[in-house]
């Protein structure tokens, strides 16, 4: 499990040693932050004209605050059960797009077969192919499937499909690795992708985690050839009451960064967002390496991951630009979103098995709680599900 969001410890608790994970939590709040609950009266203005650091959460009418830290009281008392299930249910729901052009195909293609004949295999192998699961993958499937019924340690299609659902849960389970978070100093997050995937997005979705892990965050606006990126980070910013660093359009990309380090060791989290697409001659892969070199000198060790985000609609497309991004950067993290839009979600499989990149999240849609932390086992079992969900389409 990825263990980024660990609820953070009261005081009174201290008196047992933290696990690893939550060590990071001994970072002293930013002064400002701790000084924003008794300032509830006051309106400043947001410092717009300041190309440095932008307090974006002091412009907010402080009057929201005290109910905010509410909610958050009362989310940490919620009852964790029932909430589950229906997280459980929407995972499921969303996943239907790639239920009905893989599972649903298998079980189309299993009915009313008593044994496994070499037609059917072969059926298997078109099938597998298409689902955008790989060819390497689908191959390595399809092998293990030949062996064991040449083995006769398989005979149903029924076992077939259940050996063919672990296989692909090894295979996913095998690149998870565990998400090391520093043990002191903040944890600098870098995202990278090609444009419109849900960078911005993402980096909204997960500040909104650690917030709600009682983190401190900060989000640095490294995408600046596009006056709309700078104001749609802030727009997160705001809505987490968090600081954004930003620079006006037009500004080095690696200077935002070099700002954003220096105020970074006040912060727990911090999240960059870069640019998709570059309007210049400029090359994006330089840029990123140069980013991530300034990143590194100002702050040694940053940024500690550098996740790259990719669209799971483009498919196989999805897996060239993590090739080339891996390339420049050394990618150690995937958010694959958008998956409630695709019948392509076996690309899942592909990322693990062939770049042995781990997924960290998957988005499933556009709300806040729609990125989820990825879980092999949960995906899998969610995607194989017996039950038919609103959104599937019954096997003819
Ligand atoms: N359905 C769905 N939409 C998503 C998901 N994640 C992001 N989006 C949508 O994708 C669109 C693009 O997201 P952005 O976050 O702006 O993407 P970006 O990578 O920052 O784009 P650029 O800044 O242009 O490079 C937005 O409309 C998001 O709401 C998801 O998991 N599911
Ligand atoms: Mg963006």
């Amino acid at each position: 499990m990825l263990g980024w969001f660990k609820k953070k410890r009261k005081k009174k608790d201290d008196s047992t040693p933290l696990p690893e994970t939550d060590r990071i939590e001994e970072i002293p709040q930013p002064e400002t932050e701790k000084e924003e609950i008794p300032k509830v009266q006051e309106t400043e203005p947001a410092v717009e004209e300041d190309p440095g650091v932008v307090p974006e959460s002091e412009a907010e009418p402080k009057q929201q605050e005290p109910e905010e830290i509410l909610e958050e009281k009362k989310k940490e008392q919620a009852p964790a059960e029932p909430q589950a299930k229906s997280m459980f249910n929407r995972l499921s729901e969303r996943l239907s797009k790639t239920r009905n052009s893989f599972v649903h195909r298998l079980d189309t293609l299993f009915l009313g077969k008593k044994e496994i004949d070499a037609q059917l295999l072969d059926d298997l192998e078109e099938l597998l192919i298409t689902a955008d699961l790989g060819v390497t993958t689908a191959m390595e499937l399809l092998d293990n499937a030949r062996r064991r019924v040449k083995r006769k340690e398989l005979s149903d299609p029924q076992s077939l499909k259940e050996v063919l659902k672990e296989d692909i849960k090894r295979f996913i389970s095998e690149s998870t690795k565990p998400a090391k978070m520093p043990e002191s100093g903040p944890f600098v997050i870098m995202v990278i992708g090609v444009n419109g995937v849900g960078k911005t997005t993402t980096i909204g979705k997960i500040a909104h985690k650690f917030i709600n892990s009682g983190r401190s965050v900060l989000l640095v606006a490294a995408d600046t050839f596009r006056a709309a990126a700078v104001s749609q980070l802030q727009i997160w910013g705001e809505r987490n009451n968090v600081k954004v660093v930003s620079r006006p359009e037009g500004s080095d990309p690696s200077s935002v960064v070099y700002d954003a380090m220096e105020v970074a060791k006040d912060y727990s989290v911090v999240l960059v967002d870069t640019a998709g697409r570059l309007h210049t001659q400029s090359n994006l892969m330089e840029e990123l390496k140069k980013i991530k070199r300034v990143m590194g000198k100002k702050l040694p060790g940053a940024p500690h991951e550098v996740m790259l985000v990719i669209d799971a609609t483009t498919g196989q497309n999805g897996i060239s630009q993590a090739r080339l991004f891996n390339a420049a950067v050394e990618v150690t993290g995937i958010t694959l979103t958008k998956l409630d839009g695709t019948a392509k979600g076996g690309i899942v499989a592909n990322i693990s098995r062939d770049l042995k990149i781990p997924i960290r999240f998957i988005g499933i849609g556009e709300q806040l709680d729609d990125l989820r932390d990825f879980d092999p086992d949960e995906f899998i079992e969610a995607l194989f599900q017996n039950k038919m969900t609103e959104t599937d389409d019954p096997v003819v």
